[in-house]
């Protein structure tokens, strides 16, 4: 890794996990795709099939239930494990709207592989990996990773057993446009996978919410002209977004322009634990960066709600796609409740992180704080890109994983570069609270009080959706996997944080995607670090319902009734 003070909430003992290490020989001897919806949906007859959908419609099982028969009748040993019963409970009364939106989110380089087929080119995370392997903790890459882009349609089927009906994922810029600019030909094989893979999506009916870019710079536009840190950019990535609500808008109604600019810039450009690993200019860099990001996604809102928006699947609901951008919020705690410096470095360090890229878009321009503390670092937006950012977000993605207790440092900062010091605030311990394996804290108050504070800081103006959240537990298994008690309880208590703000706050939160559908490539992680409700076997490539995918298959069915009860 750099030899640079690391984001202050990605530290973390890169040694402390060797997933591993307990690898069954059974499973490394197997074949190296092995689904467990298809493999045994080959192996039952019809005739079988048959009758289980009797059995099923009769009991009321799901069918879950099936694969597990399916798995019991199979040569392949499989533990039994037990699911929660719907039927005594669906009568339930939840705390969410009936609309309310339940998803899983997956990204490009972190599931799809196949990195350099049917012409896709590299984006600066293939190069961060595998020219320089030691950026990543087990030197991994994203070459195959879940190999989604072989596997997509097997993963449909068992979103669908999972009672998925919204699906978020990202479009990988290279698939799409080889030199990453309109100097490119538009690529005939990346149009074509991303149609199948919406085809197989609204099949079975479930919706599709596409991420335009989750940090796959094309390396050209890196190599030409710094990516994000040139103005340049924004018309590339406006260029990139027209060819994608050309060809798949008339199957997509919902968009994310940008996922998690903060993570970017400053994981990017400021620390380099990602890529394209920088850390030279971390005063500057990120700011700059920043800037662009608003600047792209402002103009790719603007295109998409003149040119495309209106006459975009209009089926049912009447109206035309939406467009947001998602942001990072972690919510942060005064160290001393009664203290008027902690409190205001509580709320300069969520303006430093969310408020950064969601001011601009809620409030015309940047926080006050930032610009206090940043000076001219932090560059300024004309009158008319300010007008071009306000509202440009019809609702905003929110990626919520942790909280921090932080306080005003009584020392002035000696070094006064890095983001983490320009924001001026101490971290601190909260003994209440447990981490999971990536150091971060749990803390499920955190997610209703950043949702209060968003809705308050932008006047009640404002229909969030829950983009990211999720947990990173240990499972050096699939065993351990199977029994993910600790991501279950978890999410529960995660969702039943966002209920209490929508009905104790009325915060109109929208729908909530649990990160991630699968495991998955966790960037500088590799494959150490394990978010999915399936458990994905990186020898074999066979997926596996955790406990937590049988949960929230019932937390979807029953729109949410379920929680805390
Ligand atoms: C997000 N942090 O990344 C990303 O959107 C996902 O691709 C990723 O897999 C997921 O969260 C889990 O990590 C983050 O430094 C990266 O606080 C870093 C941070 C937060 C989120």
């Amino acid at each position: 890794m750099h030899n640079v003070t690391p984001s202050y909430n990605t530290a973390v003992n890169h040694n402390r996990i060797d997933y591993n290490q307990n690898q069954e020989e059974e499973t490394a001897a197997a074949p190296r795709c092995k689904c467990v919806t298809t493999q045994y949906y080959i192996l039952a007859s019809t005739a079988t099939v048959c009758c289980l959908t009797l059995m099923a419609l009769f009991s009321g099982t799901l069918s879950f239930d099936i694969l597990k028969w399916f798995k019991s009748s199979s040569s392949v040993k499989v533990e039994e494990y037990t699911t929660p019963i719907l039927s005594s409970q669906s009568s339930q009364s939840s705390s969410f709207p009936d609309n309310f939106v339940w998803g899983t989110g997956t990204s490009a380089y972190q599931i799809e592989g196949a990195a350099a087929e049917d012409g896709r080119t590299a984006s600066i995370w293939d190069t961060f990996c595998t020219e320089q392997p030691n950026n990543i903790l087990d030197k991994s890459n994203g070459d195959i990773a879940c190999d989604h882009y072989h596997l997509f349609e097997q993963d449909v089927l068992l979103m669908k057993e999972m009672g998925l009906k919204h699906y978020r994922f990202s479009i990988s810029w290279t698939r799409i446009l080889p030199h990453g600019d309109s100097r490119s030909e538009i690529n005939p094989a990346g149009i074509h996978y991303y149609n199948r893979l919406l085809d197989t999506l609204l099949q079975h009916n479930i919706e599709p919410w596409v991420t335009l870019h989750h940090w796959d710079v094309p390396q050209t536009l890196f190599d030409s002209y710094g990516g994000w840190m040139n103005r340049a950019i924004i018309q590339d990535f406006t260029y990139f977004a027209r060819v994608c609500f050309q060809s798949f808008g008339h199957k997509v109604k919902h968009w994310v322009t940008i996922n998690e600019s903060w993570t970017i810039a400053v994981n990017g450009y400021a620390s380099g634990v990602h890529a394209p690993g920088r850390f030279q200019r971390p005063d500057v860099e990120p700011y700059v960066v920043g800037h662009h990001l608003l600047l792209a996604h402002a103009q790719v809102v603007k295109l998409y709600r003149t040119e495309f928006a209106p006459y975009h699947r209009k089926d049912g609901d009447g109206g035309g796609g939406v467009i947001g951008i998602s942001n990072s919020g972690d919510y942060r705690y005064p160290k001393d409740l009664h203290s008027e410096d902690d409190i205001s470095a509580a709320e300069r360090s969520m303006e430093f992180q969310l408020g950064w890229f969601s001011d601009p878009i809620w409030k015309g321009d940047y926080p006050l704080s930032m610009r206090q503390r940043l000076g001219d670092r932090l560059p300024y937006f004309t009158d008319e890109e300010r007008e071009g950012l306000l509202g440009s977000s019809d609702f905003l993605g929110l990626n919520h994983y942790s909280s921090m207790v932080v306080s005003q440092p009584t020392e002035p900062k000696t070094f006064g570069g890095y983001w983490g010091n320009d924001m001026f605030v101490n971290i601190h311990d909260n003994p209440n609270w447990k981490t999971n394996c990536m150091g971060w804290n749990i803390a499920p108050e955190g997610m209703k009080d950043m949702l209060l504070w968003i809705d308050q800081r932008y006047n009640q103006n404002i229909t969030i959706y829950i983009t990211e959240n999720g947990s990173c537990e240990d499972e050096p298994n699939v065993e351990t996997a199977r029994h993910d008690i600790k991501r279950q309880t978890y999410l529960e208590a995660y969702i039943q944080s966002v209920a209490e703000a929508i009905v104790e706050g009325g915060v109109k939160v929208g729908g909530y995607f649990a990160w991630s559908f699968m495991d998955n490539f966790e960037w500088q992680f590799g494959y150490q670090r394990r978010f999915g409700l399936y458990y994905v076997d990186f020898d074999t490539l066979e997926r596996t319902p955790k406990q937590s995918a049988l949960w929230y298959r019932d937390t979807i069915k029953m729109n949410g009734a379920n929680i805390g009860k």
